[in-house]
């Protein structure tokens, strides 16, 4: 992550969606503090395109953002989207009481794959079970990024990271499976490189009463794509000769794009085959199952006797 940078104010952004942004419809500031080729910048325009889309409100929808290098999206969304700022791997407890507090709200949480399934993995699992009414982003570079790129529960085998000088050896943990296996509602996974997918799995955890979870494959080239080749994960990839470190955008997105498998391509594949790659796609949606907030009104009727 860089500073804040100089402005511009004189040049019009090319992007439509940069005007809408917090820091540049407050003070005409279209600089990002990512590093060049992060992921994040995407996701943030992907947000305020779908904020306005769907007209949302920002007082029913607010944005609970948890610890990481992602944290700075925050002045690149929507202007007037509520943002709340919490602690490492805790959003989903921030999210819970403002739900709770308010059952009209509908909380969209913001979370890395360290903050999510490491610190907060707990919080996650919680979240799931109770099927609370929320969407929670998972973003997953595979990388604590923003404390200089350890080696998270989710780095694949055989990656490099400052805390991986060697390999990383260790059995990663996957996103999608736990939601599952925790009762979330509506699971789905996708990546940056497939914006319109991340556009409508958004929108359809918007319309979900319930639990739902977007997982989304990011590149980090600074800590993830400097250290690492882009045959990872590649059944060839003995092949070292071809394989080159991924220090650009465009490396990372091709090599992202190479390791997603489609869920219904996966299903024809063993597991050897899907070692290390990610699987995107909708893995559940159960819209029948009972929310959180619902019930706990229900108990409420009932302990006042009337009901
Ligand atoms: C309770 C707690 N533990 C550790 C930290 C230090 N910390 C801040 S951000 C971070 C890593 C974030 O990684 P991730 O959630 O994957 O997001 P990224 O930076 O990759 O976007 C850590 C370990 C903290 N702020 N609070
Ligand atoms: S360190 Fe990685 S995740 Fe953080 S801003 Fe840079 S590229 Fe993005």
């Amino acid at each position: 992550m860089s500073g804040i940078g100089p402005m511009y104010p004189q040049e019009k952004p090319e992007h439509p969606y940069l005007d809408k942004s917090y820091a540049g419809y407050l003070i005409g500031n279209y600089s990002s503090r990512f590093c060049a080729g992060c992921g994040y910048g995407i996701i943030a325009q992907l947000y305020t395109r779908t904020f306005e889309d769907e007209g949302l409100d920002p007082k029913k929808f607010p944005l609970i953002v948890g610890i990481g290098c992602y944290s700075q999206i925050m002045l690149l969304v929507h202007y007037s989207a509520q943002k709340v700022l919490t602690l490492h791997g805790r959003a989903p407890a921030i999210a819970t009481g403002i739900k709770m507090g308010n059952p009209e709200m509908k909380p969209i949480i913001f979370s890395g794959d360290g903050d999510a399934l490491g610190i907060g993995g707990n919080h996650f699992i919680h979240l799931c079970r109770r099927n609370l009414d929320a969407v929670i982003f998972i973003f997953n570079n595979s990388i604590y990024a923003m404390t200089g790129g350890q080696g998270a529960p989710t780095t694949l085998w055989g990656a490099e990271s400052t805390t991986t000088p060697y390999k990383m050896f260790e059995n990663r943990i996957d996103g999608v499976d736990l939601a599952l296996a925790a009762g979330a509602t509506y699971v789905a996974r996708t990546t940056v490189a497939h914006p319109r997918t991340f556009m409508k799995y958004f929108k359809k955890g918007l319309n979900h009463k319930g639990t739902s979870v977007i997982e989304v494959i990011v590149p980090c080239v600074t800590y993830f794509g400097r250290k690492n080749v882009n045959t990872l994960g590649s059944e060839y990839s003995e092949l070292q000769e071809e394989a080159e470190k991924m220090e650009t955008a465009g490396k990372m997105i091709d090599w992202i794009k190479k390791n997603t498998v489609r869920i219904n391509q996966a299903q024809f594949m063993t597991e050897k085959e899907l070692f290390n790659k990610y699987i995107i796609g909708e893995f559940r949606y159960d819209p029948d199952k009972p929310e959180y907030s619902d019930q706990y009104n229900s108990i409420i009727k009932i302990a006042q006797g009337r009901e």
